[in-house]
């Protein structure tokens, strides 16, 4: 399978393993001190790790991909991998025919449900591990939403996982090749566009919950830097660049 993958994604990444079943594809990674690009895909994972310590289901029939990426992402710029994997996501929902959106930041949103999942870590200086895990097949009962979580689902295709990985990547390549280019631009002003127009977040009434409180309003547009804007019903905006946001109309 790994080197399968090797010669249909050529030099884009320099090491592929697959893996039939491991604890985490992101642990794992964090743990190697691999080249840039590295790329880490499981079948299956026995302590799929989501964000701020919650769990990632990770049963037989999803995608569990990691991609190592070294030197060169200021910290400031990592939030923006995050969403370059949203991007990709939604081009490889949409290559296989599935209409998905992203609800800012991370989660692949098909039908209002969620089939997939991004978690990037800063492992050490200047290494980011981007982790992402996609429902492809029926999804298991076990698969479940934690407290508050939006209900799961899955791209819901027959299609071999490690397809969508090709593709996955694929354009995972296209979009942070671009980004990461020499071009010196630090605003990514096409990614910004291409995100807007696939976001779900954008334009709704939201509910955040951050560490030192609730903030209730409309999420009017996206910074820069990828950070959330709100402007709460008094007028007054904020930027949210973590905390969990919760669409008040699904
Ligand atoms: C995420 O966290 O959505 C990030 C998930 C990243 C998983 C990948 S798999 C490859 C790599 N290796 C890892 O160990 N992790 C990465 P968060 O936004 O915190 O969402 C977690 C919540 O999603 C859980 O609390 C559940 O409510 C829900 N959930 C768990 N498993 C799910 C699944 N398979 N499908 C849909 N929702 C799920």
């Amino acid at each position: 399978d790994s080197e399968l993958l090797q010669a249909r994604l050529g030099r884009r990444y320099p090491s592929i393993t697959v893996v039939d079943r491991t604890g985490s594809t992101n642990a794992d990674l964090a743990a190697l001190d691999a080249p840039d690009r590295t790329v880490l895909i499981a079948r299956e994972q026995t302590a799929g790790q989501g964000r701020r310590g919650r769990d990632w289901s990770s049963p037989g029939g999803g995608l569990y991909l990691s991609v190592l990426y070294r030197p060169g992402i200021s910290p400031d710029r990592v939030p923006w991998l995050t969403l370059l994997a949203g991007v990709a996501l939604v081009r490889t929902a949409a290559s296989f025919g599935v209409e998905a959106r992203v609800k800012w930041p991370n989660d692949l949103l098909i039908g209002g449900a969620k089939a997939a999942g991004v978690l990037a870590e800063a492992s050490a200086p200047g290494v980011v591990v981007l982790g992402i895990g996609l429902n492809v097949g029926p999804l298991p009962e076990s698969v479940r939403p934690g407290p508050g979580g939006l209900p799961p689902t899955s791209l819901g295709v027959d299609v071999p996982v490690l397809d969508v990985a090709v593709t996955l990547l694929t354009e995972l390549d296209a979009l942070e090749s671009a980004w990461r280019g020499d071009s010196g631009d630090p605003y990514p002003s096409g990614l910004l566009a291409e995100y807007r127009s696939c976001c779900a977040t954008l334009g709704q009434e939201v509910r955040v919950e951050l560490t030192d409180g609730v903030l209730v309003g409309t999420a009017v547009r996206l910074d820069q830097d990828g950070t959330l804007v709100v402007r709460d019903g008094s007028g007054r905006e904020h930027t949210v660049s973590a905390g969990d946001v919760v669409h008040l109309r699904p």
